[in-house]
């Protein structure tokens, strides 16, 4: 494993690092590659049900290796698939991911935060896609997703002016659904990851998948599939666990089948 990608595991919770603090943990290819690395290992251990993503105080990820990629011309970006091939790894990720920011995330370190189930973020924390600054414009998603997370006014806003969005502006927004003091940070995430997973993972994957449906498709169609889901969770011998336990009045046993 690289060293800009730190990893651990607590319990059923896989712990990765981005620590690259000489460049604000700015996004290189060994930053992303290690990351793909840290997920794939994360995704085939049947002991890992729920992944935190985290950075160092002073930034989650300033985005994009802004002096590695300055030099790039279209024929080199587009034959070579700059950045998407090694950019995509968090996207096909199946276990629930929870980004816990402090400091900053912009450019491509928002993006990065955005493609995470869920967003906790310290009170230092700011985001922003200032890629406009330097004469281009996000490309890892931030056009799309930033407007479905916090509608287009704002996401016009802050795409066009580059600003930088506080903790508690990004918690009204909903870009985030915590703001934690900084040193609670990754103990409140590390807890919450240990709390999802004590869930049944089948489930939790059933349901991670439904609720992403509502970004891929009209809704008829996303309630279609979400049925389908539901009617397959009663095939899990942790369906029928957990209703028991309700039943009985006692706390489930998930064996995770
Ligand atoms: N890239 C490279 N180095 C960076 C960096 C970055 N994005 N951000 C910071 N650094 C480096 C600084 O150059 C500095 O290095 P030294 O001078 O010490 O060698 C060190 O980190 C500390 O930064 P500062 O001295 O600037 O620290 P300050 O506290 O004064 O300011 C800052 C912190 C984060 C506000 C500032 O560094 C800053 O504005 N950074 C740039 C933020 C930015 O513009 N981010 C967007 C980058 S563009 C794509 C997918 C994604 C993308 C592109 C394509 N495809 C799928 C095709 C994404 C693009 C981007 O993210």
């Amino acid at each position: 494993m690289s060293q800009v990608i730190l990893t651990e595991s607590q319990g059923r919770v896989g712990l990765i690092r981005i620590h690259r603090p000489e460049a604000m943990n700015a996004l290189n290819d060994a930053v992303m590659d290690g990351l793909s690395a840290a997920l794939d290992q994360f995704e085939a251990n049947p002991d890992i049900a729920c992944v935190v993503l985290t950075g160092i105080e002073k930034a989650f990820a300033a985005g994009a290796d802004i002096a590695a990629m300055r030099n790039l011309d279209f024929a080199q970006a587009y034959s070579s698939d700059f950045i998407s091939r090694n950019w995509e790894r968090l996207l096909t990720f199946r276990k629930p991911v929870i980004a816990a920011v402090s400091g900053y995330a912009l450019g491509g370190g928002c993006e990065l935060a955005m493609m995470c189930d869920m967003v906790f973020a310290a009170e230092n924390a700011r985001f922003g896609q200032p890629e406009i600054k330097i004469g281009t414009l996000p490309g890892a998603g931030g056009t799309q997703r930033l407007p479905r997370a916090v509608g287009k006014a704002l996401a016009m806003d802050l795409c066009m002016t580059g600003r930088f969005m506080d903790a508690q502006e990004a918690l009204r927004a909903g870009l985030v659904s915590r703001v934690l003091p900084a040193d609670k940070l990754l103990e409140e995430a590390l807890a919450v990851a240990q709390a999802i997973s004590n869930q049944s993972l089948p489930a939790l994957m059933m349901l991670k998948e439904s609720v992403n449906r509502a970004y891929e498709s009209p809704l008829s169609e996303g309630l279609k599939f979400e049925r389908r889901m539901l009617h397959a969770s009663f095939s899990l011998q942790d369906q029928k666990e957990g209703m028991n336990a309700f039943v009985e009045k006692r706390t489930p046993n998930f064996t995770h089948k």
